[in-house]
């Protein structure tokens, strides 16, 4: 990869970092309004796996999707607008944190039920065999989604009939306040795709270069095989499953050991230790993210709320 690349990538993870800690900030002062699931701790994983895409292939994810929507070319201003539920965020305000999608971008949302999105992935696959295209379509959800009912039959459908789909499981050790061995069978979930006979592989998702090579290798194999390809990343949430989760369920030691991990300083002793970049041009980065960040706050702030007519509107398709 490439220097300007490289810095990319680190300039996209600490934009998710930031506009989430001043999401975080304004969901307690009350401008936010419904669910907001924070991705702090896991930006590596769609920062290195959106990266090895190309744009024709489409994203979809789950409720934690701040980060995926970054990386897939949506902005900071459109972002914080959404999260704030103004008319000028990607889904006009009315989708808010869960529901983020440009489908322009190939960014096809934010879901909230848990494992819902996942015959919506096989079914955007299904489209494009028909089309004869070898786009790929990349679906991302948590440990706990691998216990519905839904991913069993995607998983299964998907192999059956040869379907261009990456299945990115972001294990990030729970499911809600759920350890992963209190609710799934087996703890290392890849298992659950050799059940289909699915080629599959584990990757570290605190360290964006690992992951953005076995992203890469997965997308090569799907794009050249017609086969769908199972990738476990192995993460971990710094912050509550939503806001306002006590944690009673996992001991501050062990969140702090996650933390010695940060993805984010993991990537900039990374790029400083192979001579990638200088400690100043990293905080030059960081200084133009914070800017970037207190203008989309400013500009959400000041942002219309959507108009009441517009309940009307968005709900069926035009044509
Ligand atoms: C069908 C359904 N059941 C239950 C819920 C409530 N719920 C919301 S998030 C969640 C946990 C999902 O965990 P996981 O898939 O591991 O994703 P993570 O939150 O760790 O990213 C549950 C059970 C839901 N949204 N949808």
């Amino acid at each position: 990869m490439k220097k300007e690349q490289l810095l990319d990538l680190y300039y996209q993870m600490v934009l998710i970092r930031r506009v989430e800690e001043r999401g975080a900030e304004l969901y307690q002062a009350g401008k936010i309004g419904g669910f907001m699931h924070l991705y702090i701790g896991q930006e590596a994983v769609s920062t290195g796996l959106i990266a090895a895409r190309e744009p024709r292939d489409r994203v979809i994810t789950a409720y934690r999707d701040h980060g995926v929507a970054i990386n897939c070319g949506i902005s900071a201003d459109s972002v914080m607008a959404e999260l704030l539920g103004k008319a000028t965020g990607m889904s006009k305000g009315k989708g808010g944190s869960m529901h983020m999608a440009d489908t322009e971008k190939n960014m096809w949302g934010g879901h909230a039920i848990v494992g819902g999105h996942l015959p919506i992935a096989a079914g955007f696959a299904v489209g494009d065999q028909y089309a004869k295209n070898d786009n790929i379509t990349i679906c991302m959800f948590g440990d706990g989604a691998t216990n519905i009912g839904y991913f069993h039959e995607a998983l299964n459908l998907s192999k059956t009939w040869g379907l261009r789909v990456l299945w990115v499981c972001e294990n990030n050790q729970y499911g809600m306040g759920t350890a992963v061995n209190r609710a799934s069978a087996v703890d290392e979930i890849r298992q659950k795709a050799e059940g289909y006979g699915m080629k599959n592989a584990e990757v570290n998702g605190m360290d964006v270069m690992a992951v953005y090579e076995a992203a890469k290798e997965a997308i090569d194999f799907v794009r050249k095989e017609g086969q769908p390809y199972f990738l476990e990343v192995d993460t971990y949430r710094f912050r509550g499953h939503s806001m306002g989760d006590p944690e009673r369920y996992r001991k501050a030691e062990e969140v702090k050991q996650w933390q010695e991990n940060d993805p984010i300083g993991i990537f900039n002793k990374y790029l400083l230790d192979k001579k990638v970049a200088t400690r100043k041009a990293l905080d030059e980065i960081e200084a133009r993210v914070e800017e970037e960040v207190q203008k989309a706050v400013e500009f959400a702030e000041t942002s219309p709320e959507p108009a009441l007519e517009e309940l009307f509107t968005d709900i069926y398709a035009d044509n």
